[in-house]
């Protein structure tokens, strides 16, 4: 083993990542409301959570959203967190769909404390989190103060250049 190589009892540090939570459709556990407390009991790890909140739909959905953002720390590098993400929306059953589709659950990464990861279907910061008022919203009462790796923003300001543009979203 070179001396490059870590150990392999040795852990590898937990990083720290902000997760998008969005329901509005029912499913086994009831209302969006209440897939997303689920969720977040499911997620495991979660240090701090927004409330959740009900946003009206963008894209082609008619259906009203609930929405919320979960802090939570682990070891898993972002593809390995976007596996288990991905299994943990097909477990309260989400099945493939039309894009923007309504569904029972959606969980995407936001952020990572890592920086920016690009690999294969995973860009990380979310390419569209930084107009997105339903995610700034939670977002900037968790963690007002992180910088957004691509435009050095806060997520403060970005929250603000949303609610400026789309001050009823
Ligand atoms: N998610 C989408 C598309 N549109 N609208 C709201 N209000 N909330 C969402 O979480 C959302 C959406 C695609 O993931
Ligand atoms: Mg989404
Ligand atoms: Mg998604």
């Amino acid at each position: 083993m070179s001396p490059a190589t870590p150990h392999p009892m040795i852990a590898r540090a937990a990083t720290t990542y902000a997760i998008a939570l969005g329901s509005n459709r029912r499913g086994r556990h009831g209302a969006p409301e209440r897939e997303i407390a689920a969720a977040l009991e499911a997620l495991g790890d979660v240090v701090a959570r927004s409330p959740t909140v009900a946003s009206a739909p963008l894209g082609p959905s008619n259906r009203r959203y609930a929405n919320a953002v979960a802090l939570i720390e682990t070891a898993e590098d972002p593809a390995a967190l976007l596996v288990r993400l991905k299994r943990i929306e097909r477990t309260f059953g989400r099945r493939p769909g039309r894009r923007w589709g309504s569904r029972v659950l959606d969980l995407d990464i936001v952020l990572w404390s890592g920086g920016a990861w690009s690999s294969s279907g995973l860009t990380v910061p979310h390419a569209a989190f930084r107009t997105r008022g339903f995610v700034l919203g939670p977002l900037a009462a968790l963690v007002p103060k992180w910088r957004d790796p691509l435009t050095h923003r806060t997520i403060r300001q970005l929250a603000q250049m949303v609610d400026r543009r789309h001050p009823r979203d």
